[in-house]
C-alpha cells in the first residue's frame, strides 16, 4: 500500500449520508433487468488521473505527484496508486495509452522493453483486482516525432514507427484481456492545406486501419476496434471529424463492418453536434461501440474534458445508449480531468464519485423513459404512415408511378404537429 489516499476509505452507496460516498450509484441495483454496474461499465482513464501534470496553454505543472518522472520504479508506483484508486471507487475497468504507463526510452526498443515490463506489472495487479482493461490505445500525438501526424505523416518512417507502436499496444491489450482497442488520431489531420496532400494522407490512414484490422484477426483478438472521432484540436482539421465522416471513410476502405465508434461527449460538442446526435447516428449505422464521458465548457470552446455534472444531458445520452441495446464490449470511460487547481488526492476521488453518480442518475432517468414507453410510442405514431401498406408500397415504387398516384388518389397531405414542447415536458418528468 502507498499512503497517497491514506485518509480515504472505500466508497459505499450511502444515499442519505453527507460522506464521500455514492449517493446514486448503487452497483447492484437492478435497472431494466440488469445490474447498474453492468449497464454503465465505468472505466478510469489513466492519462488524466495519473499522467497529466495539470498544465494549460499558459502555465505548466500544478500537480505534485510522487510518481512523476521517467523511471520504471516511478511507473510502478504510479500503477500501485492507480489500482488503489480503482479499488476505492470499485470501478470495473480502466484504460491506458502506452505513454501513460511506461517511461519513454532512448529508442523504440528501449520503450518497448519498458512498456512490456509495466504491462506485466499491471497484469499481475489485475489478477487480484476487480478492475480489468476496457481498452488500450497508443499515444501517437504527444512526442515531437508525431507532430505532422502518425499514419498520415509525410514521412514513411513515422508511418512505420506508428504501425510498430499499434502492434505493440494491440498485443498488450490482447494479452491483458482488454475488451476493445481504440484509435484516436489527434494529429491525423493538418495545420495548413498549403503543405498537405489530403488525398495521400487519407489513403495512408485507410491502409493503416486495414493493417490494424488484419492484425487483430491474425492474433485472434476478439475485442472491438474503435475509432474515436474529433473534429479538431490539436490539429486545425482532423480527418475523423465526426461519426458521419468516419462512416464515409470506413465505407471507402471497406471497413464499416470491422470498426465501431468510441464517442466522446466533448468531441461531439466541438463538431457542432450534441452527444445524443452522435450516439443515435452511430446506432443507426450499426457502428456504436463505447463512450468517453466528460463535458466541455460551453463558453470556452476548448476540449476541457471536465467530469460530467449535467443530469438531463447525460440522461438523454444514456437514452440513446439503451436504444442501441446498451454496451456490449464498450463502457463509460471517464475521459475527464480535474481542474488544475484541484490538487489533493481527495479531489481525484470526489471527481470520479460525482461523475459516477451523475451517470447513475442519467441511466435511471433513461431507463424510466424507456419503461414508460410514451416517447417511443409517440415517435412510432409519427411514422405510422410508413408502416401501413400505402407507405411501404411507395418505397417499392418508382418516380413515375408515385407521381401518377398523387393525382389519381387526389392526395392532400395535412401537416401534423411535431409536439416538441410536449416531448420536452415529458422528458422533464424523468430527469
Ligand atoms: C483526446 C482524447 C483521447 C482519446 C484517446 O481528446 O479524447 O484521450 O480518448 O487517445
Ligand atoms: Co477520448
Amino acid at each position: 500500500m502507498t499512503d497517497f489516499f491514506k485518509d480515504i476509505s472505500k466508497l459505499e452507496y450511502k444515499p442519505d449520508s453527507t460522506d464521500l460516498a455514492f449517493h446514486h450509484y448503487n452497483p447492484d441495483e437492478i435497472v431494466m433487468g440488469k445490474r447498474m454496474e453492468d449497464h454503465l461499465r465505468f472505466a478510469v482513464a489513466y492519462w488524466h488521473s495519473f499522467a497529466w501534470p495539470g498544465g494549460d496553454p499558459f502555465g505548466g505543472q500544478t500537480f505534485d505527484r510522487p510518481w512523476f518522472g521517467e523511471t520504471l520504479e516511478l511507473a510502478k508506483l504510479k500503477a500501485d496508486v492507480a489500482f488503489e484508486m480503482f479499488d476505492l471507487l470499485g470501478v470495473p475497468f480502466f484504460c491506458w495509452h502506452d505513454a501513460d504507463i511506461r517511461p519513454e526510452g532512448a529508442s523504440f526498443k528501449e520503450s518497448r522493453k519498458n512498456f512490456e515490463t509495466i504491462i506485466d506489472y499491471l497484469s499481475e495487479k489485475m489478477e487480484t483486482s476487480k478492475t480489468q482493461l476496457l481498452w488500450g490505445t497508443a499515444n501517437m500525438f504527444s512526442h515531437r516525432r508525431f507532430m505532422s501526424g502518425a499514419a498520415t505523416n509525410p514521412d514513411p518512417e513515422v508511418f512505420a514507427w506508428s504501425a510498430a507502436t499499434v502492434k505493440l499496444c494491440l498485443d498488450a491489450t490482447h494479452k491483458m484481456g482488454g475488451q476493445n482497442y481504440v484509435l484516436w488520431g489527434g494529429r491525423e489531420g493538418y495545420e495548413t492545406l498549403l503543405n498537405t496532400d489530403l488525398k495521400r494522407e487519407r489513403q495512408q490512414a485507410g491502409r493503416f486501419l486495414q493493417m490494424v484490422v488484419d492484425y487483430k484477426h491474425k492474433i485472434g483478438f476478439k475485442g472491438a476496434i474503435l475509432v474515436e472521432p474529433k473534429p479538431q484540436e490539436p490539429s486545425k482539421h482532423q480527418y475523423d471529424y465526426d461519426v458521419a465522416t468516419v462512416y464515409g471513410f470506413l465505407k471507402e476502405f471497406g471497413l464499416e463492418k470491422e470498426v465501431q465508434m468510441n464517442i466522446e461527449q466533448g468531441h461531439a460538442i466541438l463538431a457542432g453536434h450534441s452527444f445524443e446526435h452522435e450516439l443515435a447516428l452511430a446506432n443507426s449505422l450499426g457502428i456504436f461501440g463505447s463512450i468517453d464521458m466528460n463535458r466541455n465548457d460551453y463558453q470556452s470552446g476548448w476540449d476541457t474534458d471536465q467530469f460530467p455534472n449535467n443530469v438531463p444531458e447525460v440522461a438523454i445520452a444514456y437514452y440513446e445508449v439503451l436504444r442501441a441495446g446498451g454496451f456490449t464490449t464498450g463502457g463509460t470511460n471517464f475521459d475527464a480531468k480535474l481542474r488544475r487547481q484541484s490538487l489533493d488526492p481527495v479531489d481525484l476521488i470526489a471527481a470520479h464519485a460525482g461523475g459516477m453518480d451523475v451517470c447513475a442518475r442519467g441511466l435511471k432517468a433513461a431507463a424510466a423513459m424507456i419503461e414508460d414507453g410514451t416517447l417511443e410510442a409517440l415517435r412510432n405514431e409519427r411514422y405510422a404512415g410508413w408502416d401501413a401498406q400505402a407507405g411501404q408500397s411507395l418505397l417499392n415504387s418508382d418516380l413515375e408511378s408515385v407521381a401518377a398516384l398523387v393525382e389519381t388518389s387526389n392526395m392532400d397531405p395535412q401537416p401534423k404537429s411535431g409536439r416538441q414542447e410536449v416531448l420536452e415536458n415529458l422528458v422533464n418528468r424523468f430527469v
